[in-house]
């Protein structure tokens, strides 16, 4: 072949592989249980995330690999479990333990695809420039109405008459309270300006047909403080909210294991005494219900662009959220930092161009590193080491196609570092101390305490399954 006729051969081959290569909108949510109505529940709206379910799969059983924002985010993104990442805590960036790890988002960059990250995708703050084409952006509009920012602005100008310096982190900053409802219009606060510049962006992106992008967009509601918009507040009767039942610990639990976080007492209203009564609890939960909501109609507007840039049929969605999350249940409000399934259960919806079960659900058990795998597989990416998950790509195509998956979720405690393993049937928490010896270990099952009310561990009739399970723990490898 003569070297001009090889090149254009080349040129051709080039501009079909273009075409083909499908982007990625990465959407994540904070602090997002899966309390949607796709996943069944009768109370919430959630029109545009169970429009987003009709064409695309619910994973029913999705865990993140530890109930905290930042490691769960870390892991996911560099799909790796925290055994390997070494990230437990708020704080460290990923380098600090992975120099020479690729993220997900740059696994994409390396290969041609424009990535870009708005709002909280990484913990903000923690981020990770090589993962990106161009620098993170974040809004610069408030969390708070105007209660919010007053009460802020009223705690942080008695610290300074007191000549204390403003904590930035921790307890002592400057909080308004846990909920707010703001007669304001989505984009004067944080997640719908990230939202209004998602949507430059797309518009943007659209303008270059033969470049393939992977957008990331992070909201940052549901987490706590509960401030939407009170045209989402107006969606719900008060009447019809209901706070759960089993306000209590999980009986014959470890003490150190059985806790959530202080986090949600930080805020200016709630009571000091931890004394949640029924009445701030149904408010607490109007708020967590209006801020699904509210990020709800922020997916909305992204996938109704996504439809009028006709981007939809070259476009891979994802939606996410890093980790589950109580609201009473155990008596934990604001809660996760556990290794229960309330706290590890997050939503994971995956809709894919040409997938064959779209509007389908699945019961198979996932992990939110099989994520990286699976986008590696849709778009066609080569492979890259160390990766600990396994594509869900199967799934996509038929919601019964074989799967022998467990999840894992990590979290230290009391000094004692405890790994969850949820099987179809059991949640197993084992607890070893820093000389890795077992300290606790807890058993719940599913078919009869979904809620996980009472630790059977202790049992006699369980140890036969228990030791199973141990062995099952014990061997457990990354998939590849
Ligand atoms: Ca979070």
């Amino acid at each position: 072949m003569k070297p001009f006729f090889s090149l254009l051969v080349m040129l051709a081959v080039t501009a079909t592989a273009a075409e083909q290569k499908l982007n990625v909108l990465f959407i994540a949510s904070d602090d997002m249980r899966p309390q949607l109505g796709c996943y069944g529940d009768p109370l919430v709206k959630s029109p545009n995330l169970d429009r987003l379910a009709a064409r695309g799969m619910v994973f029913k059983r999705a865990y993140c690999q530890q109930a905290l924002c930042s490691p769960s985010r870390i892991s996911l993104l560099t799909g790796r479990h925290p055994w390997t990442t070494r990230i437990y805590t708020i704080g460290p960036f990923l380098r600090e333990t992975m120099p020479d790890v690729i993220t997900l988002p740059q696994h994409f960059k390396n290969n041609g695809w424009f990535t870009r990250s708005l709002g909280k995708v990484y913990h903000v703050g923690i981020d990770d420039p090589p993962s990106w084409s161009i620098p993170p952006w974040h809004s610069k509009s408030p969390r708070y109405g105007p209660e919010g920012l007053a009460i802020q602005q009223r705690l942080t100008a008695s610290l300074k008459a007191s000549g204390q310096p403003i904590p930035r982190k921790g307890a002592k900053v400057p909080r308004g309270p846990a909920f707010e409802a703001p007669d304001l219009a989505d984009d004067e606060l944080l997640d719908g300006d990230t939202t209004r510049e998602a949507l430059v962006a797309m518009r943007e992106l659209a303008k270059k047909p033969g470049q393939p992008f992977f957008l990331a967009v992070g909201f940052s509601n549901p987490h706590v403080p509960w401030v939407a918009p009170k045209k989402y507040w107006d969606l719900y009767n008060p009447a019809d909210i209901k706070i759960p039942g089993n306000r209590y610990a999980p009986k014959n639990a470890p003490e150190f294991a059985a806790k959530s976080g202080d986090d949600f007492y930080w805020y200016s209203n709630v009571p000091q005494d931890r004394n949640i009564t029924p009445a701030f609890g149904r408010q607490c939960l109007h708020g967590y219900l209006a801020a699904i909501s509210y990020v709800d109609a922020c997916v909305g507007r992204l996938l109704a662009e996504l439809d009028r840039l006709k981007l939809r049929e070259k476009t891979i969605i994802v939606f996410w959220g890093d980790h589950g999350f109580y609201m009473g249940e155990h008596n934990w409000w604001g809660g996760k930092h556990n290794n229960y399934e309330g706290a590890t259960r997050a939503p994971l919806i995956v809709s894919a161009p040409g997938m064959k079960a779209a509007g389908q659900k699945t019961d198979a058990l996932v992990e939110f590193v099989d994520i990286y795998p699976s986008l590696v597989a849709l778009c066609g990416l080569p492979p890259t080491k160390g990766l600990e998950g396994q594509s869900v790509v199967p799934l996509l195509n038929n919601p019964k196609a074989p799967w022998t998956k467990v999840a894992f979720s990590e979290y230290p405690k009391g000094g004692n570092q405890g790994i969850a393993m949820r099987t179809d049937r059991y949640r197993y928490v084992e607890w070893r101390n820093k000389q890795g010896e077992l300290v606790a270990t807890e058993l719940y099952e599913h078919a009869t305490d979904p809620q996980e009310n009472a630790n059977i561990a202790g049992k006699p009739e369980n140890a036969g399954v228990l030791k199973q399970l141990a062995a099952q723990l014990i061997a457990r490898k990354p998939c590849k």
